[in-house]
């Protein structure tokens, strides 16, 4: 059998199961908070356009808008000024190939239950390795934190000094992209960096890393109990808005039984 015809026997008889990670798009989900001399982020919104009414006898739609980087997202490498001059740098512009790919998923949620400000390290990659093989060129890698399943104000777990949620240390990111050559960098947060990233060395290490070496992010992911540490497949591509810097999506993976 050829791969794709055994794949989708396999998608048939449940073998090969697909698993949702995403959060849904909803006006309650929060989104990322600046400090307020920064423009904002907008929620999701939406308005009905008719509902089998005299507006539409015969239809349901709706309007709806929101920002780039709203509920479940992708960062585009152009999202963060290192990456601004990298060609194809946009959503409407990365190769398709990007969207589909292996992942491998580091399990920090223990950790992230006991420090709110868990920094992945690179020894704890290593240590992943050790166990699971090394990290294969072009795989996404997902930091499950658990973090998903907070809701509410403990979701951005905002204080006076800002958000508190785990991400990974610039070193982290610069192993990944410089020594593994990875194609994105995912977490179950509001970003691909901590809470406290504005204070790490450079600020934002996974934003300016990762965008800086054309890679790309997914944020606000769900569900990452659901997987495997190797050997399932994402599939994750977003809206092809022109010139986008990031877009909402529906991320899912692809899990053997
Ligand atoms: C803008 C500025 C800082 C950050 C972000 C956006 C995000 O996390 C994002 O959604 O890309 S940290
Ligand atoms: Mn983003």
């Amino acid at each position: 059998m050829s791969v794709l015809t055994e794949l989708a026997a396999s998608l048939a008889s449940g073998a090969v199961k697909t698993v949702d990670l995403t959060h849904t798009l909803d006006p309650d989900f929060p989104v990322m908070i600046l400090p307020p001399e920064f423009g904002q982020c907008a929620r999701f919104r939406v308005e009905e356009v008719s509902r089998y009414d005299e507006r539409g006898p015969g239809w349901y739609w709706r309007n709806f808008s929101c920002g780039e980087h709203t509920g479940t997202h992708f960062d585009a490498p152009i999202h963060w000024i290192s990456g601004r001059d990298l060609p194809n740098a946009t959503v409407d512009a990365i190769p398709v190939s990007a969207f589909v790919g292996p992942v491998c998923v580091i399990d920090c949620a223990g950790e992230a239950a006991e420090d709110e400000d868990y920094l992945l390290e690179v020894e704890t990659i290593e240590a992943w390795e050790a166990i699971h093989g090394e990290i294969p060129a072009g795989a996404w890698v997902l930091m499950r934190t658990d973090w998903s399943k907070r809701s509410g104000a403990e979701y951005l777990n905002m204080r006076e000094d800002g958000a508190h949620s785990p991400g990974p240390s610039a070193q982290t990111i610069r192993f990944l992209v410089e020594t593994r050559d990875i194609l994105g960098f995912g977490t179950e947060t509001v970003g691909t960096d901590a809470g406290q990233g504005a204070h790490l060395s450079p600020p934002y290490p996974a934003h300016y890393i990762l965008h800086g070496a054309g890679k790309l992010g997914l944020q606000c992911l769900a569900n990452l109990d659901q997987l495997p540490a190797t050997g399932a497949i994402l599939i994750c591509p977003p809206l092809k808005i022109k010139h986008g810097s990031g877009s909402p999506l529906r991320v899912m993976a692809l899990v053997e039984e």
